[in-house]
């Protein structure tokens, strides 16, 4: 059994007060815009206000990492939310663009210590991908909006909260 006699620190889940950009790919947008409803409606159940939410739209995965590094640099948002679907083709360009995505996405986050939440789908059929986006595998939308909140919240906590 073991015992911690120090504090412990959990992101809330509301989202009163704090501001996001929705990043959204057109490319495959019959799923997007599944998942962009998902995260709207994720953050507004949260008691957010949809009008300090933007919604920034990009042609396609490839687009993230630039997107978010520009977004970054404004200092205007608590966290960021990117919704994409890359579907498997026939050729390798799936792992090009997913590959591309997944890592710029990670990098920018880890360089500006912004919150941004994966929603971005990676599926080898368009079945999986419209069943991920509000079927019956849920909205990974939805998802990546509760964790954009949860992380805004715990890293306010954390800057404001933790003394050494
Ligand atoms: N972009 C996606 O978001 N999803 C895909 O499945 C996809 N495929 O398969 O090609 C895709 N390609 C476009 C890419 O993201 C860029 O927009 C394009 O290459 C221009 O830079």
């Amino acid at each position: 059994m073991s015992e911690s006699k120090g504090k412990t620190f959990e992101g809330g889940l509301s989202a009163q007060g704090l501001r996001f950009a929705l990043v959204v790919a057109r490319f495959n947008s019959f799923v997007t815009d599944r998942l962009l409803a998902g995260a709207q409606d994720a953050i507004a159940r949260s008691g957010g206000d949809l009008a300090q939410v933007d919604v920034v739209r990009i042609p396609g995965a490839w687009e993230f990492p630039v997107t978010l590094r520009a977004l970054a640099k404004t200092c205007r948002y608590d966290a960021i939310v990117c919704l994409g679907a890359v579907i498997r083709g026939d050729t390798p360009h799936f792992d090009y663009v997913a590959g591309n995505a997944a890592s710029g996405i990670a990098a920018v986050g880890n360089e500006t210590g912004l919150p941004i939440a994966f929603g971005v789908l990676t599926t080898n059929t368009f079945e999986q991908a419209i069943d991920r986006a509000g079927g019956k595998a849920g909205n990974k939308g939805f998802d990546a909006a509760m964790t954009a909140i949860e992380m805004a919240n715990l890293l306010r906590q954390l800057a404001t909260e933790v003394r050494s």
